[in-house]
């Protein structure tokens, strides 16, 4: 018995094959229960630590923390969409989903209507927000159905508009919500996603005003998200800090949908 002690600390070629056989298990227990003990040891810390303000226990919290951090920078200024030349843009551009634009589009008398936190509302003709100054986009466009393709949008970046109107208190809370005139159609946008630079609300495709398919007058277009959340035919604009609805997270899609 001793001899086998001392063989675990013997090069494994000079054992025959039952010292071997006895080695590896002796080294698989050892391991065995460093790790049961380690493992024990973590859950009885964590066990101890009781709930705090922050909504968990404090080692839960931190990893909570370093997670959101990685996510924060993901999502920060520095981390943009891949953007392609003009001359890749597709001309053909796919149509998908019509809710919120069934209903007929009374042109002469739409407004963006934006709900103030004072309860006021701006209402905006197309021309208003096309004297705001003009970006451009040109990204891979992506279905959460599985299709994408390189597609080409202008407008005005989302912030630029929220500093034009002094919609600054509004955007500093965490949530903005969109929905079409109807009521059809509707989204929920978390607001470090609809500051992102290359977030827009547009009203030109290909240079051209929108179709009435693809959204006109204005639609949203934010590269960091799938499809779902880029509505078409904006009607109303409003902040809150509760998650807005949500037309296709209420039929079991991710909230964020982010990518
Ligand atoms: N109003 C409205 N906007 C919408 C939808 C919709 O059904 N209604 N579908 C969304 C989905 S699932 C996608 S993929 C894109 C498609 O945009 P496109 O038709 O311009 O290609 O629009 C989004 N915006
Ligand atoms: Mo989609």
């Amino acid at each position: 018995m001793a001899n086998i002690f001392q063989n675990i600390f013997t090069k494994s070629s000079k054992l025959n094959i039952d010292e071997l056989i006895v080695k590896k298990t002796i080294v698989s227990f050892f391991f065995f229960f460093l790790f049961l003990g380690a493992g024990l040891w973590g859950w009885k810390l964590l066990r101890h630590q009781t709930e705090t303000a922050e909504g968990t226990r404090p080692l839960l919290r931190t990893v909570l923390n370093i997670n959101g951090s990685i996510f924060k920078n993901l999502l920060s200024d520095n981390h943009l969409t891949k953007v392609y030349p003009v001359s890749d843009a597709i001309k053909n551009v796919r149509v998908n989903g019509m809710d919120g634009l069934r209903s007929k589009l009374d042109s002469a008398h739409w407004r963006l209507n934006v709900i103030r936190k004072n309860g006021d509302t701006l209402a905006l003709t197309l021309e208003d927000i096309k004297k705001l100054p003009q970006t451009d986009i040109v990204f891979d466009f992506k279905c959460i159905e599985g299709w994408n393709q390189v597609t080409h949008w202008s407008g005005v970046q989302f912030y630029d508009f929220i500093k034009a109107y002094g919609l600054t208190e509004e955007a500093s809370m965490k949530y903005v919500g969109l929905s079409t005139p109807d009521k059809g159609y509707y989204v929920g946008i978390d607001m470090p996603s609809a500051l992102h630079p290359q977030t827009i609300l547009c009203y030109e495709m290909n240079g051209k005003p929108l179709p009435l398919n693809q959204g006109y007058p204005l639609r949203l277009i934010i590269p960091v998200k799938y499809g779902i959340k880029h509505i078409k035919r904006i009607g109303t604009m409003y902040f809150d800090n509760k998650r807005p609805p949500d037309f296709w997270f209420e039929r079991g899609y991710d909230y964020f949908s982010g990518l």
